[in-house]
């Protein structure tokens, strides 16, 4: 795709290639249609995950399970911010997060666990995985990543699509939320120690999590099994 056309330009250039678009356009939504079904299946693998081991254990390992396919308009800022030619071949091959869900755990263990039983799924295939909670960004950002691939079936065929499904607790989604939000409202400088600060927030929310983990180790240690059924 043309990117460095002026408006006039491209629109001369849109007009000379209406059928062009117009296939473009239709083959642009079969992919994003692709991504849909793509998260259809890997939410309703969470969501039986998650009522599997609220039936076998009585309390819940997600919170929540949010969905979204990026815009058109974040797919072209990302392929231009990385130097990608725009297509929708190079959209497929390249991006990996054009499907994205996210899993909010009460607990880090949870998210552990919930990220091993989807990885064990024998249709899953696990591309990459980014442990952002052993290895915290510089800014303090934790969540653990993972790229999978999973089939859609289509009429004449299967295909296997990329999701990106990023888990964290309900603290680290706290922290993230408020800081993407800050961050894409305004460039933050540290000339007053605003990322130190916000360093410092992610840093007390992981220790939180770290200690409300060990608490619910210890009173579930110290349950009788009667207790445990209350
Ligand atoms: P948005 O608007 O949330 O979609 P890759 O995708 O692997 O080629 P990338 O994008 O560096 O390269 O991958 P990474 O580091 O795994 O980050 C992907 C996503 O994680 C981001 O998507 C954010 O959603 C989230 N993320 C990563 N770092 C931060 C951070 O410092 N703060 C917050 N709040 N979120 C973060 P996008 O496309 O950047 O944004």
């Amino acid at each position: 795709m043309e990117t460095s056309r002026t408006t006039p330009e491209l629109q001369a250039y849109l007009l000379g290639h209406q059928d062009d678009l117009v296939t473009y356009i239709i083959q642009f939504n079969e992919l994003m249609s692709r991504y849909n079904a793509a998260i259809k299946e890997v939410t309703t693998k969470l969501e039986i995950l998650k009522s599997d081991f609220q039936i076998r254990n009585c309390r819940s390992s997600i919170e929540s399970i949010q969905s979204r396919i990026k815009k058109p308009a974040s797919i072209l800022k990302k392929m231009r911010s990385k130097g990608i030619e725009v297509s929708l071949d190079t959209i497929r091959s390249e991006l990996n997060d054009v499907a994205g869900i996210r899993v909010v755990c009460p607990f880090i263990d949870d998210i552990y666990m919930v990220a091993d039983k989807l990885a064990a799924q024998d249709d899953i295939r696990v591309i990459t995985i980014k442990d952002y909670i052993r290895n915290p960004k510089e800014n303090g950002y934790r969540s653990y990543h993972m790229i999978v691939e999973v089939p859609i079936f289509l009429m004449d065929k299967k295909e296997m699509i990329r999701v990106e499904v990023q888990l964290r607790t309900v603290a680290m989604d706290f922290w993230a939320s408020l800081e993407h939000e800050m961050k894409y409202k305004k460039e933050i400088g540290d000339c007053q120690g605003i990322v130190e600060e916000l360093r410092q927030c992610a840093d007390t929310i992981a220790d939180t999590d770290r200690r409300m983990l060990d608490l619910r180790k210890r009173i579930a240690g110290g349950q009788t099994p009667d207790e445990d059924t209350d």
